[in-house]
């Protein structure tokens, strides 16, 4: 089948990628020779593992999950993060890492990435906004992370923050929300097997605009868990705060955990929009999972927790 140059087949085309890419990962084939390698950044995302967890959901088009983003550092717009973060050069970047923890200090983040193993994993992400999209990620397990940083048996609590740059960051000339970006986890959720630091998706490395060089993904938590462009790590006893908190704390919680039982008080957190791209025939309004579909692996660590209460 040939694809003509219009907008409707580039759609097609995109389809037929993700049947390729799909039967790949059921022959269990994904690995070096399928990715690309982009060069902005010395570390290798093609020298990862096979993919995990995976589901069979339909992946997003790429062309999606790059150029509809909330990244505020950039813009309040989900259009303009895209080309805002093309200038964006996370070049020689460092993480800070503090508090309650033997290896505190500055680590440069090439190094870093090189102690651990990277995996592919394609994971749901369920925005508080409810639209939702399927995303390939590639990253390396935060539970390797803190093991090798050895925090204290003090430390409940992990904290991080994005890069404070009002020069590369345009949005951060305005009060859209108060900066840093800042966001945390309980240490038994930064530990889950399923918590992602994140270094690229879709066999690259990350865009800008999806929180390069480093970001946190939580699938079973609502997207603004998953902070993006990290430059500080801090192992805490006491509970942080994070921003949305910070703005309007009856409408985001701490935990935020994909519930379509507790509802934003502003609307209905039952259903999603899946941002699926490719043919508009997909882009349904399907129902939300409890833990977005994650309950087996996250459930058990809110035993006993009201979620209307913590959520
Ligand atoms: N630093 C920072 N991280 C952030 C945000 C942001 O504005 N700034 N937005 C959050 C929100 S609300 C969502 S839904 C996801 C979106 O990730 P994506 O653009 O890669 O899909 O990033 C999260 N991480
Ligand atoms: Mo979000």
């Amino acid at each position: 089948m040939k694809f003509k140059n219009t907008h409707k087949d580039h759609q097609i085309t995109d389809e037929a990628i993700y049947y390729n890419r799909r039967k790949f990962i059921q022959q269990g084939l994904i690995g070096a020779a399928a990715l690309s390698t982009g060069s902005a950044w010395a570390y290798d995302v093609s020298n990862h593992n096979k993919n995990k967890q995976f589901i069979l959901d339909k992946i997003t088009a790429e062309k999606d999950a790059t150029t509809y983003n909330n990244f505020y550092e950039f813009s309040t717009s989900k259009s303009a993060p895209a080309e805002l973060a093309e200038s964006f050069k996370p070049e020689s970047w460092t993480v800070e890492v503090s508090g309650l923890t033997k290896k505190t200090g500055t680590y440069d983040l090439e190094k870093l990435i090189k102690q651990f193993t990277l995996e592919e994993r394609i994971y749901r992400m369920r925005c508080v906004e409810a639209w939702s999209m399927v995303i390939p990620w590639l990253g390396f397990k935060l539970a390797d992370l803190i093991r090798y940083l050895e925090p204290d048996s003090s430390a409940k609590y992990v904290y991080f923050e994005t890069l404070y740059d009002p020069k590369q960051f345009p949005g951060q000339n305005r009060r859209s929300i108060p900066w840093p970006y800042r966001e945390g986890l309980r240490m038994d959720e930064a530990m889950n097997e399923l918590t992602l630091m994140a270094v690229g998706m879709y066999g690259k490395k990350l865009p800008g605009q999806n929180g390069a060089p480093l970001r946190l993904v939580v699938p079973w938590k609502y997207g603004f868990k998953g902070i993006k462009s990290i430059v500080k790590i801090k192992f805490m006893s006491e509970q942080p705060v994070n921003s949305w908190q910070q703005i309007a704390a009856q409408e985001y919680g701490f935990y935020a955990n994909v519930n379509p039982k507790v509802d934003h008080p502003r609307w209905s957190q039952a259903t999603e929009r899946r941002i699926t791209g490719g043919f508009s025939l997909f882009n349904s309004r399907i129902d939300t999972q409890m833990f977005n579909g994650y309950g087996d692996y996250v459930a058990n660590m809110y035993k006993g927790m009201d979620l209307t209460k913590n959520y």
